[in-house]
């Protein structure tokens, strides 16, 4: 397995209940190294970007508005197999569903909240990391 660097973004929820250290503690404790880190307020530019593949989905209106709603934590997580790795340590999509462990299944709220709030984001392939990296890291 290569070194490979992913986009981890820490979405409003997660930076709102000030689980940003927790998570960039399990990104390291892992033994990923933070090639970048930066506080972010998205724009809906950056967001048509970002989301490009779940335009005109369902819940694409409400995932960028909730991606709006404040700041960002943009990480570059780099180490063997990361992309697949970090997608490991996120687990599910729905935090409901989400295995124990993950960082969705042990803080993702079960309250009825929207799928979109899951703490998390990570680059699905090592070619949509690299397209990320770009979008949040112009020159990383
Ligand atoms: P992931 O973030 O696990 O890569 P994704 O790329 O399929 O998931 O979707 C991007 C985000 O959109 C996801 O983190 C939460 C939201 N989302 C996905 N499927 C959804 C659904 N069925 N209903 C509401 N939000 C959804
Ligand atoms: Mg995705």
């Amino acid at each position: 397995m290569t070194t490979e660097r992913t986009l981890v973004l820490v979405k409003p929820d997660g930076v709102r209940r000030g689980l940003s250290g927790e998570i960039l503690r399990r990104i390291e404790a892992k033994g990923y190294v933070l090639a970048a880190v930066e506080l972010r307020t998205a724009t809906p530019e950056l967001l048509a970007q970002h989301y490009a593949e779940h335009q005109g989905k369902p819940f694409y209106e409400p995932l960028v508005e909730f991606m709006l709603s404040g700041p960002i934590l943009a990480v570059v997580a780099e180490g063997q197999g990361a992309v697949a790795g970090f997608r490991s340590l996120a687990g599910a999509t729905d935090p409901t569903a989400a295995a124990p462990g993950t960082i969705r299944g042990d803080l993702g709220r079960d309250w009825g909240l929207k799928v979109q709030q899951n703490l998390v984001h990570g680059s699905d392939s090592q070619e949509s990391a690299a397209r990320e990296i770009g979008l949040w890291f112009p020159g990383v």
